[in-house]
């Protein structure tokens, strides 16, 4: 069994990462500034020049980017080549409006399908694997992501997108897949669906999965291993960075390795931007160092965690992440969709509702739930039983429509829902993640 996809990158000694990672820096900054205004303009006003940046102690002279800029840069401001060069893009799962839309050259694309290649073969993958690819496919990365490096392994690959959960078994036990990849709450809805059909956790061929996007528990994680039968693994991405595979879980499980030879990692304060020595909790900012379409430097993540550079038993020399511990935003992963509850507010107002209204998000059996209860207005309040869950229907479509999946919607009487004296609680998570 292969252990490493890119052995001579995965385990060099720290001093060549290192070295390669000053080589790339300089050139991309100079790539940036000559060919992205946007954030020629941020430099400008910071008083930086590329050759300022020698090296990666530089990066922390540049900079931040935002999804506020990626928001206002929308759609090609941030591009870093001439379109004719793009080969693809991909979107995030969230829709403010504005959607997030990545730009890949086929460069951009080989090296992102190296990095979920590394992903699958740290999770015992190789060329006599079948791999099903459950995450979606279309604007999300996941799909593409992983299918991408499948391919590079050379696993005979199962493009199966998400849901159609009779689909997704019948060719799992059909066609022997032996790596499942999805979401850990699809994972685990995979695994209820298998065992009311009466499957043992030893009936299917599956020996491991490659499970992300959305924030899971080690208690989750020997649920599914336990159900299926697998070993269980983390993958982390984001699609401005690339997708999936910007870090990685190896056999030990402990901590996510970031591809550092293509990624440079930073974890700032996220109140003072102000960067904090490995092994503290803080948000997570990524500089691409060689992405040409999309090449975006110090981009703040939101996503809390802590990294370590001790040396891991694997072999692997590169940095590792822990589990994102939450979001300094108010950003909320449903389902493996990114939902704002500003999102939510904009249906109810547009509809003709108060802004008075609470999100209750909750997993239940292992899959998430959102309710979003609105206060009526008195004028709208009415006894008729009808009225009310018509309107509840018309609420839950529209909010289908602008959030990508469905919460399900209460109507409650006049001034019902508690005011509060400072910020408003808009949302209560009883999913304990985290403790
Ligand atoms: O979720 C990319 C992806 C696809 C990763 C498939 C892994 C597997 P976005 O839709 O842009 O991209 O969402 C990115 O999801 O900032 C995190 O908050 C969260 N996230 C991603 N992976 C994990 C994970 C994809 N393993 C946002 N654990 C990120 C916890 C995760 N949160």
């Amino acid at each position: 069994m292969r252990k490493y996809f890119q052995p001579e990158i995965e385990t060099a000694p720290r001093e060549e990462i290192l070295k390669i990672q000053n080589e790339k820096i300089v050139k991309q900054v100079r790539h940036v500034y000559e060919n992205v205004k946007y954030y020629r303009d941020l430099m400008d006003a910071k008083g930086v020049k590329p050759e300022d940046i020698k090296g990666v102690d530089d990066i922390k002279k540049l900079p931040f980017l935002s999804k506020a800029d990626l928001r206002e840069a929308y759609p090609y401001g941030l591009l870093g080549t001439d379109i004719k060069n793009c080969v693809r893009i991909q979107s995030t799962s969230g829709t403010t409006g504005k959607r997030v839309v990545a730009f890949y050259t086929q460069g951009d694309v080989d090296m992102w399908e190296d990095c979920t290649a590394r992903a699958i073969v740290a999770a015992g993958g190789d060329e006599g694997d079948v791999c099903q690819v459950a995450y979606g496919y279309g604007l999300f990365t996941g799909g593409a992501g992983i299918h991408g490096g499948s391919h590079k392994v050379g696993c005979l690959t199962l493009p199966m997108s998400s849901g159609n959960t009779e689909r997704q078994i019948q060719f799992m036990m059909d066609l022997n897949a032996t790596i499942l990849c999805c979401t850990p709450s699809y994972a685990a809805y995979i695994g209820e669906t298998l065992a009311e059909k009466g499957y043992k956790p030893e009936d299917n061929k599956l020996k491991a999965g490659i499970f992300g996007a959305e924030p899971w528990t080690e208690e989750m994680r020997r649920d599914i291993e336990k159900n299926l039968g697998i070993k269980a693994y983390d993958i982390y991405g984001l699609t401005e960075i690339s997708g999936p595979g910007v870090a990685f879980e190896c056999e030990e499980q402990h901590g996510m390795h970031i591809n550092e030879d293509h990624f440079y990692v930073e974890v700032i304060d996220p109140d003072t931007g102000e960067v904090l020595p490995e092994g503290s909790k803080g948000e997570l900012v990524f500089t691409s160092l060689d992405k040409e379409a999309f090449p975006l430097l110090r981009y703040r993540t939101r996503d809390i965690c802590v990294l370590s550079r001790e040396k891991c038993s694997c072999g692997r020399t590169f940095i590792r992440m822990t589990k994102p511990m939450g979001r300094s935003d108010d950003m909320m992963i449903i389902r493996g969709v990114n939902v704002f509850p500003s999102q939510i507010e904009t249906v109810l107002l547009n509809e003709g509702y108060s802004p008075n209204y609470q999100i209750v998000v909750d997993r239940v059996n292992n899959s998430d739930t959102i309710d979003v209860f609105v206060e009526l207005a008195p004028e709208q309040f009415s006894d008729i039983v009808s009225r009310h869950q018509a309107r509840e229907k018309k609420l839950e479509s529209a909010m289908r429509t602008m959030l990508g999946i469905g919460p399900k919607v209460h109507l409650v009487a006049p001034k019902s829902i508690a005011r509060s004296e400072g910020k408003a609680v808009r949302v209560i998570d009883n999913r304990k993640l985290h403790d």
